[in-house]
């Protein structure tokens, strides 16, 4: 089967802040409290698909959920019209408040696993939606991600959009993050690594592990994946110390190319011998490992080398890194990046991109994507309305540059104006993707 890999990337919303919500997420406590500017953000965000169109790859769009999140202040009691609801959370809960505002849902990475077609037993294509139960500003995505997911990849006969997982400590999901494929090209079957940071009923230590092994056991399971093409292998707690809260910042891999930070894994020939034999002879394993000595897992992690997208570029003979412009502006990782590609390894080329409002959340190039290999098939039956050329870019910036705000300060969050603001900007996406039944 012929297959490619289609990128959805989360539209940043309006409501984009700097909320300093997530422990363990170095860049999102560093930057607490800043004024955030939406409209760059989500101008940024645009023009980082419109890159990989020009490219001549496929690109798709998720659009943003509905914020603030009056379901979550709901449930803590406050009641009224929506401005009273906010005026009062302002005063009474202004962190709840902030959480029911994030616009976490842009890291697309966290909004599901998804195994293709040719993984699974019932051939076809399976998302799950990840539950995010650790932070209490994500843990409320998943319910608006679902029915967002079941729109767009509507076709039962081709795809099954699974719920999130429950949400309790033990099943704690942040989707495709945590997941790698590696195969020998898109449309062949894959040998899919999960990677978890703790057992369920573990105690919790240091930073929280967000992803446990019996959620990603069970999501191997519910998608009907061979278990000897599944691995599931331990983050360590070295990674995870240092501000690595999901996988996919300190590695990412792509076709046959795994590219990891030595300290990723407790064990990395473990690792890339376990990937070996799941392979066999379908493929045969391009380990890229990046060293302590070259690039401290300090600079990798600032400087989110590793979430990149590593990407078949259409013309090219070796793999393109699309890595963050932080990359470049950190010595040893733009060094190590200048070796790399002067060497003859699997990634031949580093493309950089300003992606530095989503950055300053710790969200990188990859954070703002979910991968779903696809047949063409499969393509063809997925809602027309969020899949990108040039023309519907312009329209959304359109959009973006009319409704949203270029400075954005916490305590705007307990203006009821804005929260007006917010979802008039929202329906007018919807509108423009031709997903207004999710308003
Ligand atoms: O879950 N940041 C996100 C960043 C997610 C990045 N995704 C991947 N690595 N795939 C998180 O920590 C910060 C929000 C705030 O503090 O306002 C935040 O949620």
């Amino acid at each position: 089967m012929s297959a490619r890999e289609v990128n959805f990337d989360g539209l940043i919303g309006p409501s984009h802040n700097y909320g300093g919500m997530s422990e363990g997420n170095l860049a999102s406590a560093n930057n607490a409290g800043d004024v955030s500017n939406p409209r760059e953000a989500a101008v940024q965000g645009l023009e980082k698909m419109r890159m990989l169109i020009r490219a001549g790859l496929t690109q798709g769009v998720l659009p943003p959920l509905p914020r603030p999140n009056f379901d979550l202040l709901a449930a803590a009691g406050f009641g009224g019209s929506d401005a009273e609801i906010v005026e009062l959370a302002g005063k009474k809960a202004p962190k709840l408040l902030k959480a029911a505002y994030s616009a976490s849902s842009m890291w697309a990475a966290n909004a599901a696993t998804v195994s293709p077609s040719g993984d699974t037993s019932d051939s076809r294509l399976h998302l799950t939606a990840a539950n995010l139960s650790t932070m209490l500003h994500r843990s409320t995505e998943h319910p608006d991600m679902t029915a967002a997911l079941v729109s767009i990849f509507a076709d039962e006969d081709r795809f099954a959009v699974h719920g999130a997982l429950p949400a309790h400590p033990d099943f704690a999901d942040e989707g495709a993050a945590n997941h790698v494929r590696l195969c020998a090209e898109h449309g062949a079957p894959g040998v899919e690594l999960f990677v978890f940071g703790r057992d369920a009923g573990e105690s919790a230590v240091g930073f929280p592990a967000r992803q446990t092994r019996l959620a990603s056991e069970s999501i191997a399971r519910a998608h009907g994946l061979r278990d000897s093409r599944t691995l599931f292998v331990r983050q360590s707690r070295t990674a995870i110390e240092a501000g690595a809260f999901h996988n996919d910042v300190v590695c990412v891999g792509t076709l046959d190319t795994l590219f990891f930070h030595e300290q990723a894994f407790d064990d990395s020939e473990a690792v890339l011998n376990a990937i070996r034999e799941a392979a066999g002879d379908d493929f045969e394993l391009k380990p890229v490992m990046v060293p302590q000595e070259e690039v401290p897992l300090e600079d990798a992690i600032s400087s989110y080398l590793f979430n990149s997208q590593l990407l078949q570029w259409p013309g090219e003979d070796r793999l393109v890194l699309l890595a963050p412009l932080e990359t470049q502006e950190t010595e040893s990782t733009r060094a190590f990046c200048e070796a790399m590609v002067a060497g003859n390894g699997p990634i031949g080329r580093v493309q950089y991109v300003d992606v530095r409002q989503s950055m300053r959340n710790g969200g990188g190039p990859a954070c703002l994507r979910l991968r779903v290999v696809m047949s063409d098939d499969e393509i063809a039956s997925v809602h027309p309305g969020v899949m990108l050329d040039e023309t519907k870019i312009d329209a959304l910036q359109g959009i973006v540059r009319r409704t949203y705000r270029d400075r954005l300060t916490p305590a705007d969050l307990a203006d009821p104006q804005f929260a007006n603001e917010c979802q008039i900007a929202r329906e007018a996406l919807l509108e423009e993707l031709g997903l207004s039944s999710l308003v």
